[in-house]
């Protein structure tokens, strides 16, 4: 799909841009300047400034006055336009610049030169007042004769002088062989093992045969030793692999390391206390996406924002949000909800999904035999709402069901009943950009299927689980839950354009088969009603192999009502069955998992991993360990707790994908408003937060650029500019959530 940062350049800005053409000049044989006057010799020409922004020559370079006081990088910024880039060609890019007073950051582009202004590639380095040489290589997404190169310099709160020399960016380099570091080659959980659980690791290493391991506890002493067990050649990272079961040993403590081969594995611990914090941490990230609502530093020290998207100028907001144009005679108050991930969007399909994962995260805890409602409960996650004698998950998930509901079509209106797929900004925008700073547009797109029964699943879920709260508001949901099912079968195939991707994600999905399935088994979960176990009962899809490779998603969702039909207490005839298919489904998982030499239940046909494929593992093993939930087998119980394994470590780049959890961990997913790497003022994305992970597709100009050829595992970049390997959303944190949650209460 098609989905970018865009700098938003005013009109003046692009009238004031000098169009002056000089030859470009080759450099090399193969090698082609496309900057033109990058030297600054003797003029600035061809160089534009924004109106605010005043730029002269000084010593051979160009300076130029910023002012403060701007909200955006692209209020100040100077730049050259009508630029050709060639799709697949690499470039280098590189430029002098330096900053007074220092510490500065200018955001230096390479886009488009006229609206929706794609960025195509960006760097934002802090500048020093000596000045230093900065240079990239990217590879061109696109094919234009309309590109340009700017660098940004707005958002500062008081004026700063910048100034650039030999400025290039040069055409027909070769493409730069991108090594991650990946540390040592012993591969292990960095966070926790837990103490009476499985524990397994992997040795990347050119021996055919098997060699010696030891277990090492903080003080260096050997406490347990072995023998790998060669796994040759691995498919999911092109690796010679051995692996390593020291599960016999059932000790606790701090920094164990492992050791074979000459190598020592990064620390790691054996105990449960980590768990209890990632099942808080992971849904304390809900809070601080949350819209609508100023988040207070006190609750989240580092992480204190204004509300975003309350009308509140340069907020446009979400109060009186009308249709794209033509589209509908009314405007919604949409106020509330979670941002979906690092842009400003708001998706039915994926906030459904989310909502039901934490809502089910707290149903598991009511009804598995592990499960302990009491961690979950008031005062859990510090949340504006604690105190209130309701569960902390319950208050934080009623947050988006309670911007769910306001999405439904009124009655009277054309479609009433239906919920409106999504809302979100008219263009794209650039980062970093508080959601309180965003001044786009904000429209309402069209009501699908889909997004309708995705509102009639969650709200009808809802309606059990709030009911012992607040019947109220029990009752509301399940109202909206009954219209929307009605809408969508008098709608049963509007389905959302997929090319609708301009200013937020597309979600595209042509068949609500799976929606119709889950919302029957939500809606007679909650009412017991023969309508509904009928429609379950004929529905295809409740006897269909719904658990492929991939696992479950907002595209995918027969799952959640599978899951539940087999978990939630039912008198659905034939409900033996259900569960029996949940325990089939969780076996071939198994089976994957015991294939792998990094020991994950995923295994994509053709090894090519989706977008966001760290929650599809840990998917995968939510099915695992609901076998447990119901069968007791620790089979299930242990292959659900080594799923964990790779997400927080035990991987081919050696990373955890949760930030703050292990040695190395994911830190700079893309995200408008944890931003760090493009503003040190801005925080890391919070404790908790799950990357999206490897994807063999690489969406992303930045991913292209460091990644092209990747084998899967190893398709993934932590950069905040790699939206399609490195994001954070709300979907695959709740799976995250679940999964914590659950290992947690193995403890
Ligand atoms: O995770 C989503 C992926 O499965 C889809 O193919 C893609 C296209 O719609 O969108 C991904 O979700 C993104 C959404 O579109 C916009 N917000 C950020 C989401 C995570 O990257």
């Amino acid at each position: 799909m098609k989905r970018r940062r865009t700098a938003l350049l005013s009109l003046t800005a692009l009238l004031a841009a000098a169009l002056t053409a000089l030859p470009a000049a080759p450099a090399g044989a193969d090698e082609v300047e496309q900057v033109r006057n990058g030297t600054f010799d003797t003029t600035t020409e061809p160089w534009w400034t924004t109106p605010d922004v005043t730029a002269g020559l000084s010593d051979g370079r160009l300076c130029a006055d910023v002012p403060g006081g701007t909200a955006d990088r692209w209020d100040a910024a100077v730049g050259q336009n009508d630029i050709t880039l060639v799709k697949g060609e690499s470039y280098r890019f590189s430029f002098k610049a330096s900053g007074v007073p220092e510490g500065h950051v200018v955001r230096a582009i390479v886009g488009l030169q006229t609206a929706p202004y794609d960025t195509w590639y960006e760097v934002s380095p802090q500048l020093s007042a000596s000045g230093d040489s900065y240079a990239y290589t990217f590879t061109s997404p696109v094919d234009s004769s309309q590109a340009q190169v700017a660098f940004q310099a707005g958002g500062a709160a008081d004026a700063w002088r910048l100034c650039l020399d030999d400025v290039s960016l040069l055409g027909g380099v070769p493409p730069e062989v991108y090594q991650p570091d990946t540390g040592p080659r012993v591969r292990v959980n960095q966070v926790a093992y837990l103490p009476a659980g499985p524990k397994n690791a992997t040795l990347v290493t050119g021996a055919g045969t098997r060699l010696p391991w030891q277990l090492r506890n903080a003080d260096g002493r050997t406490v347990a030793h072995g023998w790998t067990v060669p796994r040759g050649s691995d498919v999911s990272s092109g690796q010679n692999v051995h692996s390593i079961d020291f599960g016999a040993f059932h000790g606790r403590g701090k920094d164990f390391t492992l050791v074979a081969d000459g190598e020592t594995s990064r620390p790691f611990a054996i105990g449960t206390g980590a768990y209890e914090q990632l099942r808080l941490d992971s849904l304390k990230y809900y809070y601080t996406q949350r819209s609508g609502i100023a988040i207070r530093d006190d609750l989240r020290p580092g992480y204190g924002r204004p509300a975003g998207h309350l009308n509140a100028a340069p907020n446009q907001g979400d109060a009186q949000v009308p249709c794209q144009a033509g589209r509908c005679a009314y405007t919604l108050d949409v106020t509330g909800g979670w941002y979906d991930a690092g842009d400003h969007g708001k998706y039915i399909v994926n906030g459904g999904i989310s909502t039901w994962e934490l809502l089910s995260t707290y149903e598991r805890s009511l009804h598995a035999r592990t499960g302990q409602p009491g961690r979950l409960g008031d005062g859990s996650l510090a949340l504006p709402e604690s105190g209130n004698k309701v569960p902390d998950v319950l208050d934080e998930a009623r947050w988006e069901l309670e911007f769910l509901l306001k999405m439904q079509v009124p009655e009277g209106q054309p479609l009433a009943g239906m919920a409106h797929s999504k809302v979100h900004d008219a263009q794209w925008t650039g980062l970093p950009l508080l959601p309180s700073d965003d001044p786009q547009p904000r429209e309402l797109h069209a009501p699908t299927t889909q997004a309708t029964l995705n509102l009639a699943a969650t709200a009808a879920q809802a309606a059990r689980l709030y009911r012992p709260y607040d019947r109220a508001f029990a009752a509301k949901a399940l109202t909206a839950a009954r219209t929307a099912w009605r809408a969508a079968l008098a709608h049963p195939e509007t389905y959302p354009d997929p090319n609708d991707g301009t200013g937020g994600g597309a979600y595209p999905d042509d068949n609500a088969s799976d929606e119709f399935y889950w919302a029957a088994a939500e809606l007679y979960l909650t009412t017991g009603e023969q309508e509904f176990a009928h429609h379950v009962l004929t529905s295809p899809v409740h006897t269909a192999g719904i658990f492929g490779p991939l696992g479950f998603d907002w595209g995918r969702t027969a799952a959640a009502g599978r899951l539940d039909l087999a978990t939630v207490p039912n008198a659905l005839p034939g409900r033996d069955e259900v569960r029996r298919s949940v325990i089939r489904a969780a076996d071939s998982y198994l089976a994957t998992a015991a294939s792998q030499p990094y020991g994950m239940p995923y295994a994509p046909d053709g090894n090519l991993y989706d977008w966001g494929s760290n929650a599809q593992v840990l998917n995968n093993a939510h099915v695992i360990a609901t076998a447990y939930d119901l069968t007791g087998a620790a089979r299930y119980r242990d292959g659900a707790l080594g799923s964990m394994d790779y997400i927080l470590g035990r991987n081919a780049l050696n990373i955890s994908y949760v930030t703050g959890y292990g040695e190395v961990a994911s830190h700079r997913q893309h995200s408008r408003w944890y931003a760090r790497e493009l503003d040190p003022n801005l925080p890391d994305p919070p404790r908790g937060t799950l990357a999206g992970g490897p994807n063999s597709s690489i969406q992303d100009p930045y991913a292209q650029s460091r990644l092209k050829g990747c084998t899967g595992q190893f398709c993934y970049v932590d950069d905040i500019q790699s939206w399609s390997t490195d994001e954070t959303a709300v979907n695959w944190n709740a799976a995250l959530a679940w999964m914590a949650s659950f290992v947690a209460d193995q403890g």
